[in-house]
């Protein structure tokens, strides 16, 4: 049932609980980070058996490179994405290739991320990021530290919702994070948890959770409905991802977007249009506090590029080259989506070693790909931005950092995120100086994403520019 008829070529751990096997988590608040000990101890392909299946992971950087064969291999929505079935459905994320709706859905939505979309979503970016330095001005006259991966979700929530959607959550009025993001937490761990218990216990163990996130995917539903509901009456979009997704023909066939389908997109590009990012900024900053050198650097790029201009424009963002690096190598130690599953679509032979009949699948562990040595090299757990020069990736193989996925499913969200996340470090760069807290021992926590646990950092207002 597992599809992989030579199993016993694949290493795997010496010795097994008799009743749970090599469960998947061992703590289920850490899976990945399990993994990534697991991963160290068993090597580029292994397996472990969680509740009498067995389940392969992938990290080699030539292993990979051959799952990223679209020919033969293909995204596999198992484990943690089936598990947000019942929230995002046939939703671009979650939708089985099979799936017509996912090609109607990518065809119509894939204009709403080019770059003349971009280009008119940089202004709406600028205003959601001056509430932010609003907030942070007043944080750093008052002396407080802020919270950073709290406020980065603020960001970045506002950020798509008002780009994509028109709405405003006011997530910067409030003290206490939105119910949206609240009930999309829920729903993350929600699923993160499925995955360390056995689908027949799931019901009984999991009763209070599962009537929780019930309630979370029920609140869930009422905002994006509400949220569709004024745009049906006010209209007036601009042509923005929700006008696309409730208006815009497929440009062959005719077709649209059923409601309940539309239901699905909003809250699928709701969550994975904010999560992932707010980690990945927050990570950043991190970094950056922790790396003057790297800060220094990066901030005399913006001082030198966009000079002391209020608002920079969405050209001058693509040419902040460093703090782009800054952010490759944030998203190569911890990338935010750490993993992803391919499945096999046609009886095949893994790198020439494994077979695998139709359907077999494995998870790739991008953290662990991001640190293989063979692609780079042995200090590959330290932070340093020069490995994303020209030069430098020009000498590596292809397809050895993924932090977007890989192929026809890989992250359409991709240079929004990307635009987002470097005009937001450009801005804070140059408005103020990151002061770490020395005590502060980076943590990592999990909901299906990864984000810094319990970050904070203190500011200094920089006296130059706007
Ligand atoms: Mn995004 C798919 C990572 C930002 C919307 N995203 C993926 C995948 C990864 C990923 C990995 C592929 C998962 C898989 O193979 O199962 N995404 C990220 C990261 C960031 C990110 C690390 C930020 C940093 N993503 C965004 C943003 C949006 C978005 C921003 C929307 C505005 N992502 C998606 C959607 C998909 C996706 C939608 C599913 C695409 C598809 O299957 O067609």
């Amino acid at each position: 049932e597992h599809g992989w008829p030579e199993l016993h070529r694949i290493p795997r751990p010496a010795h097994r609980l008799p009743l749970l096997g090599d469960v998947l988590g061992a703590n289920r608040h850490t899976p990945i980070q399990d993994s990534m000990r697991h991963a160290r101890r068993l090597g580029p392909i292994h397996r472990r058996r969680a509740f009498g299946r067995e389940f392969v992971f992938v990290w080699g950087a030539d292993l990979v490179a051959d799952l990223a064969d679209e020919a033969r291999f293909a995204k596999h929505v198992g484990l943690g994405i089936a598990n947000l079935r019942p929230v995002a459905g046939d939703g671009l994320f979650t939708a089985y290739n099979h799936e017509p709706n996912w090609q109607l859905a990518h065809d119509v939505l894939a204009p709403g991320f080019s770059r003349e979309a971009m280009a008119a979503y940089h202004p709406m970016m600028l205003e959601v990021a001056a509430r932010l330095t609003g907030h942070w001005d007043r944080a750093a006259a008052a002396g407080h530290t802020v919270d950073v991966p709290g406020d980065m979700t603020k960001l970045t929530l506002e950020t798509i919702a008002r780009t994509g959607f028109g709405h405003d959550f006011g997530s910067f009025e409030r003290a206490r994070p939105h119910p949206f993001v609240t009930a999309m937490v829920g729903t993350l761990g929600y699923a993160q948890r499925l995955n360390s218990v056995p689908a027949p216990a799931a019901g009984l163990l999991l009763r209070r959770a599962a009537r929780r996130n019930a309630a979370d995917i029920a609140f869930l539903n009422r905002t994006v409905d509400e949220i569709v509901r004024v745009r049906r009456r006010d209209g007036a979009g601009d042509g923005d991802l929700l006008d696309r997704m409730l208006e815009t023909e497929h440009p062959k066939t005719g077709e649209r977007l059923s409601m309940e389908n539309v239901r699905r997109q909003v809250i699928t590009f709701l969550v994975a249009g904010h999560e992932t990012t707010s980690g990945a900024l927050s990570f950043a900053l991190h970094h950056l506090s922790r790396h003057p050198e790297a800060a220094a650097r990066a901030r005399a790029e913006v001082d030198r590029v966009w000079g002391d201009t209020a608002s920079p424009g969405y050209e001058q963002v693509a040419k902040l080259r460093y703090v782009r690096r800054v952010l490759d190598e944030t998203l190569r130690l911890w990338p935010t989506a750490p993993a992803f599953a391919r499945e096999a679509r046609e009886d095949t032979v893994l790198a020439g070693r494994y077979p695998m009949r139709r359907g077999a699948w494995a998870l790739v562990l991008t953290p662990m790909l991001h640190r293989d040595p063979t692609a780079w090299g042995e200090n590959a757990e330290q932070f340093d931005p020069d490995r994303f020069e020209a030069r430098a990736v020009r000498a590596r193989p292809p397809h050895v950092f993924k932090p977007f996925g890989t192929g026809a499913r890989a992250c359409i969200g991709r240079q929004f995120a990307l635009h987002e996340a470097t005009l937001v470090l450009g801005l804070l760069l140059r408005r103020y100086d990151l002061v770490p807290d020395p005590a502060y021992r980076l943590r990592v926590t999990e909901r299906l994403t990864l984000m810094p646990d319990g970050l904070r950092l203190g500011l200094e207002r920089r006296t130059s520019p706007a």
